[in-house]
């Protein structure tokens, strides 16, 4: 179990606050200059959708030096509201900055929630919406979007599901989608959006949960919160948000400490709740709630030459976990493509024409998460060797779709989901066999 997090300061806000009915939190870390749209988006959709509930919005800041903090406190007297909206609210809406514990040793995105979750759970609030803090695409609607399905139709979970470029969201578009469709049967289609909505419910049971590590502290937090939700056997729904606009990620440069805290919390989750998956055959599509939306995301650039070069570079770090941990044919395959890739990926024209075909990413995946099984102690190494794969499987996704618009590129991923199902029976094959 982690430490517990309700520090004097989170105690203190606790007792003033007394109680509250929905609550809006946003962990942060350096987001001074895009946190303010955030919370006044929030602070709208609160007043708008929400009048006869009882709200609080929580920032739980990493400490960061930019004065995100005093943005959340400072951004637009609360009066602005009944400027834009010609409403005067009801409820006064509390917002609340605070630093969050660390949790044994570790911050990060997840340490952040859990200090949001704890006070959720001790205000007694019906519903938790959760949003990140670099969003420019979020509007008042949001809240309703994602709290709507708590408070009025029964849910426990609430998913985003959000346009994004076609270059974005990679983890996800690669592995915790179809992995998780896959498994579990749940079309979740965003399962590490990073937006979420929850029942007071949902939230006591994560905090009683006795499986989080240093990775769920991190950015293993989303689909630790996913995944829970769906073994608890909790109502899932999704909600259209519309675009997802936020800070831009280049997946070469920027994904990778990002890609091992997701999968190797992916991985453990898989181990720990075999039971829950094993007898799942196929898949079944999530109700989705909201008007659908017709944005465009913003374009985003990703550099191939890169991500093949450190598919080269990591072949030759990680070979002997390949050949040790792979089917003998998935090892060899990848280590062609390596050499492939380390001839010619200083070539553009040439790294948008490499391919890493759907059917040996998702045999590299599953013999993973095999070895995973085999030796849990093993699985940051398996993590490890797993990114570089990772790295030209979006390189491959990237090529194929230069020439396709978001919807086109969107088959794809498609394609690639019902790959990670066909291939499952024989998974669940070797598992039984304990092969
Ligand atoms: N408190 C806290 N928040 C963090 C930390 N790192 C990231 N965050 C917050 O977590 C949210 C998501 O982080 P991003 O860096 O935007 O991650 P992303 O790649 O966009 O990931 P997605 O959630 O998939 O969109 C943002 O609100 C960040 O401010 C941290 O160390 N501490
Ligand atoms: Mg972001």
């Amino acid at each position: 179990m982690p430490a517990p997090v309700l520090t004097p300061v989170v105690r203190e806000q606790i007792a003033r606050l007394g109680r509250a009915d929905i609550m809006v939190g946003i962990p942060s870390y350096k987001n001074a200059s895009t946190i303010g749209h955030v919370v006044r988006a929030a602070h709208a959709g609160l007043v708008q959708y929400f009048p006869d509930h009882r709200p609080v919005l929580v920032n739980a800041d990493a400490g960061s030096p930019d004065g995100t903090g005093r943005v959340v406190i400072e951004t637009e007297p609360p009066d602005y509201v009944e400027s834009i909206l010609l409403v005067r609210p009801a409820n006064k809406l509390d917002r609340v900055t605070l630093t969050y514990p660390e949790i044994d040793g570790v911050g990060g995105k997840g340490a952040a929630l859990r200090t949001i979750f704890a006070m959720a759970a001790a205000l007694d609030v019906e519903a938790l919406v959760v949003v990140d803090s670099d969003l420019r695409s979020i509007g008042p609607e949001w809240i309703e979007l994602l709290a709507g399905p708590i408070l009025k139709g029964g849910y426990d979970f609430t998913a985003p599901l959000y346009s994004r470029h076609k270059h974005d969201g990679t983890i996800t578009n690669t592995f915790t989608y179809p992995l998780t469709r896959a498994l579990y049967g749940l079309r979740i289609r965003q399962p590490i959006g990073g937006d979420f909505g929850m029942s007071g419910d949902l939230v006591r049971s994560l905090l009683a949960r006795n499986d989080w590590t240093p990775d769920v502290s991190r950015f293993g937090i989303d689909i630790w919160m996913t995944t829970s939700a769906i073994t608890g056997g909790f109502a899932v729904c999704q909600a259209r948000l519309g675009a997802k606009v936020h800070d831009p990620k280049d997946p070469g440069a920027d994904l990778g400490p990002m890609f091992r805290q997701v999968v190797a919390t992916t991985l453990r989750l898989a181990v720990a709740h075999a039971d829950d998956w094993l007898d799942v055959h196929g898949s079944h599509d999530v109700p989705a709630y909201g008007f659908e939306r017709l944005a465009d995301p913003l374009p985003l650039p990703v550099d191939s030459v890169r991500l093949l070069r450190s598919f080269a570079d990591g072949a030759g770090a990680h070979a002997d976990l390949w050949r040790a941990k792979l089917a003998g044919p998935t090892a060899d395959a990848l280590l062609g493509l390596a050499r492939l890739a380390a001839t010619d990926a200083g070539d553009a024209t040439v790294a948008n024409s490499f391919r890493l075909p759907d059917e040996l990413w998702t045999a590299t995946v599953y013999d993973v998460l095999l070895a995973a099984r085999e030796d849990p102690a093993g699985i940051d190494a398996l993590t490890d060797a797993l990114a570089p794969v990772y790295f030209a499987r979006v390189a491959s996704l990237v090529g194929e779709a230069h020439d396709m618009e978001t919807d086109e590129a969107e088959t794809l991923v498609e394609r690639q989901a019902r790959a990670f199902e066909t291939a499952k029976p024989d998974l669940v094959a070797r598992w039984r066999d304990g092969r």
